[in-house]
């Protein structure tokens, strides 16, 4: 009897073991779920990684942990112009060379040897033609332009240099004249320096090699320009080293010996001056009056050169 009450005492202790058992893990699969919903919430919540304060890289490891990428942000571009806030389309003013002027425009250097291409204004002989009685005058020349060979890279080194003077206040215009590319001669394109022999100066900015020179005094009238000798230097003052490459004053009146070439008569075409190849960083353009009055004039120098 008594080991009968035994055997149903340890069967109801299994069952009841059992029991406790299956409940056990019934109640754990019931919270898994919670607690990876409860990871990830946390998971969410960690801060980014302070890469300042991250461990710095201990010897001999070969790299730290890549930090966190940084944020991009991309913008799109707007297929619209940007309005003021009127709604208005802004103005756009285009960018301009500085070496732009109101005259023609500047030409690329020549990338062959071939013709000098020379831009030149328009005739504006008026008014009754001024005798001309100068000993040295040349023959007359069939007007047209200058049939001249240059190099490849010859450009206008001359357009809008600075450019000095004898008589540093002119009586009309300013020196900036003589290399803004404009060659009308009309009033306000030509300067009017004094009387008597004077010079202009310009500065190419770097000793050059250069294949000519061409010079418009002023062309609203026939008239010679007297003494005219233009010089090459590396020496601002002129005081060494100095190569004349044009010398019509055959009386000596600048100082600066007598020279061989003819006077001109002054045309829409210019004076071009073959300099063959002559080197120098200034040109200086002596005159000392004309067939016409005291006075000297320039409208336009060009120097051709590389
Ligand atoms: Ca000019």
């Amino acid at each position: 009897m008594l080991r009968a009450m035994n055997r149903w005492a340890a069967a109801l202790i299994l069952v009841a073991a059992m029991c406790i058992i299956f409940y056990a893990g019934y109640r754990t699969r019931d919270d898994i779920p919670a607690r990876i919903e409860q990871q990830i919430q946390i998971s969410l919540e960690q801060k980014p990684i302070d890469t300042a304060a991250a461990p710095q890289i201990a010897r001999g490891q070969k790299s730290r942990p890549a930090p966190p990428a940084a944020e991009t942000r991309v913008e799109i571009p707007s297929t619209n112009p940007p309005q003021d806030n009127a709604g208005r389309k802004p103005v756009v003013v285009p960018e301009k060379d500085p070496g732009e002027s109101a005259g023609e425009p500047v030409l690329p250097p020549t990338t062959v040897e071939g013709p000098l291409k020379i831009s030149y204004p328009k005739p504006m002989y008026v008014g009754t033609p001024v005798p001309i009685r100068l000993i040295n005058l040349e023959p007359p020349r069939a007007a047209g332009p200058w049939e001249f060979t240059v190099p490849a890279g010859t450009v206008n080194l001359a357009r809008s240099r600075p450019v000095t003077a004898s008589d540093t206040s002119p009586l009309l215009g300013s020196l900036d004249l003589i290399t803004d590319g404009d060659k009308s001669a009309d009033e306000g394109s030509y300067v009017e320096l004094a009387g008597g022999c004077q010079w202009v100066q310009i500065d190419l900015g770097r000793p050059a090699s250069i294949s000519c020179v061409v010079v418009w005094h002023y062309h609203m009238q026939a008239r010679a320009y007297k003494a005219v000798v233009v010089q090459l230097c590396d020496d601002p003052g002129f005081a060494s080293d100095v190569t004349t490459i044009f010398n019509n004053d055959i009386d000596n009146l600048c100082g600066l010996g007598a020279g061989k070439d003819f006077a001109y008569v002054e045309s829409n075409f210019g004076k071009l001056m073959d300099t063959k190849g002559s080197k120098g960083r200034y040109v200086r353009l002596y005159s000392n009056g004309n067939t016409s009055n005291g006075m000297n004039h320039y409208i336009e120098v060009e120097v051709y050169g590389q």
